[in-house]
């Protein structure tokens, strides 16, 4: 099922294809119907949070806040394996975010001009944790733990409800929540949850910045409000998830195919590529793909994501180096001999994992870096969620007198070249100030 291509038997069209994205619906309905959504939840608040849980989650009477009472009785559902995982992950995670501390400067750029950035944690984030087929604990921790660190006075956490009670979410969601010290988990998903972040209900208090991934509704909603000025600041662009796995003839092929497969489960849309300088190991390898498919409980979205997926065999490793950076992707898996050597020429993956034993998987749970990342060929300008993403940077300067000498007149010469008389009479007049003054410079 996958599409087996030679890159230098195909021209520049089919080259550019075989690397394409699917075009992301750019749909006038979806459009609306999300406006709808977020117009409705600015008009009606908690009563139209409740409703639209009512028409697309089937719930009576969603109580959205999920109680103290019923967050312990969650957590107490428990096993303790899967407490200490959770506690693993959210160790590791912390510490490789703990050293991204940013530090505040101070420059004196010219003497008696002092330049300040500072940083501080932005007030309130709002995280969204999607729900439905795989509720994702671990994506509470890459979004809970940079709050936590930086921290923001107030994080709040969206989730769609449970079933057959809003409130029956699942309890990873919950512990890892309470591990980041996570004050509000609310039961609502969807645009109406990113609505309800943005603008504010009655027992939902707006944010300032939405962080994580959700579905194109989600997405859509995120991309409306990012662009009202009442609305609020998103994480990142987000599109389907995706891996290219980079080997030569030395990978072991059930480790690619794993690895291949366990981006395609993600969802029928995910992207997944295997560029390789071995005939042999791609043919090795999807064999290895049929195997696995055959016992994997996801393996019919698995098999829709492969279907638009590609194995291309390129003569050497400059070749695969350069299909790997035109693709931009935002997993870069390198299975080579010598994977230290090319990591230097890799210039637009979000991700890279390097090595035999470093799966995706080991980024997307516990390792310690974070999972959102960019996609869709974002990752050659936008970055990984970071600690300095729950960050505002502001600039504070102080000029004293001679400072203000000293650069003063540059700015009124300046301020004549742009004919801005009020900018250069701003200068001017201090200017004028101190030479009557005289003061001992
Ligand atoms: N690979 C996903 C993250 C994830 N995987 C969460 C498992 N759980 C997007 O980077
Ligand atoms: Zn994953």
């Amino acid at each position: 099922m996958t599409q087996c291509l030679n890159w230098q038997q195909l021209n520049a069209d089919e080259q550019a294809a075989a690397l394409a994205r699917p075009s992301l619906p750019d749909s006038a309905a979806l459009k609306t119907t999300v406006a709808g959504i977020i117009a409705e939840v600015r008009r009606d608040g908690d009563a139209a949070l409740k409703r639209l849980s009512a028409q697309f989650d089937g719930l009576a009477d969603n109580a959205l806040l999920l109680s103290k009472a019923q967050r312990t009785a969650l957590i107490a559902q428990l096993k303790p394996e899967r407490k200490a995982a959770i506690e693993l992950a959210y160790g590791n995670i912390r510490r490789f975010h703990a050293a991204q501390q940013p530090t505040d400067i101070q420059v004196e750029t010219t003497p008696g001009v002092f330049c300040e950035l500072r940083q501080r944690p932005i007030g309130s984030v709002g995280l969204y944790i999607p729900g439905g087929s795989a509720p994702l604990p671990s994506t509470v921790l890459m979004l809970g733990v940079p709050a936590q660190l930086a921290g923001c006075p107030r994080t709040v956490l969206v989730t769609p409800p449970g079933r057959p009670a809003a409130a029956d979410i699942a309890p990873e969601i919950v512990y890892a929540a309470e591990l980041c010290g996570i004050q509000q988990i609310f039961t609502i998903g969807g645009a109406q949850a990113i609505a309800a972040l943005a603008y504010g209900t009655e027992s939902i208090a707006k944010v300032d910045k939405i962080f994580g991934p959700g579905n194109r509704y989600v997405t859509e909603a995120k991309q409306q409000v990012s662009q009202d000025a009442a609305g609020a600041m998103i994480d990142m662009p987000a599109g389907p998830s995706e891996v290219l796995v980079l080997t030569d003839d030395s990978a072991n092929p059930a480790f690619v195919a794993a690895d291949l497969l366990s981006q395609a489960e993600h969802g029928p849309d995910s992207q997944v590529l295997l560029v390789s300088t071995s005939q042999s190991l791609i043919e090795r390898v999807l064999q290895q793909v049929e195997q696995q498919l055959k016992i994997l409980p996801r393996a019919d979205i698995a098999r829709q994501a492969l279907s638009h997926s590609r194995a291309i065999y390129t003569p050497d490793l400059a070749t695969a180096v350069a299909v790997t950076n035109a693709y931009a992707p935002e997993h870069l898996i390198v299975q080579t001999q010598d994977d230290e050597a090319l990591l230097p020429q890799f210039n637009s993956a979000a991700s890279i994992f390097v090595g035999p034993w470093t799966p995706e998987s080991a980024g997307d749970y516990a390792s310690g870096t974070n999972h959102v990342l960019p996609t869709y060929g974002y990752s050659r300008t936008a970055s990984s969620l970071s600690l300095t993403d729950f960050f505002r940077r502001f600039t504070v300067q102080k000029l004293t007198a001679a400072g203000m000498r000293a650069i003063g007149p540059a700015i009124v010469t300046l301020a004549e070249a742009e004919q801005l008389g009020a900018h250069a009479l701003a200068v001017s007049l201090r200017l004028q100030q101190l030479d009557l003054q005289q003061p001992d410079l």
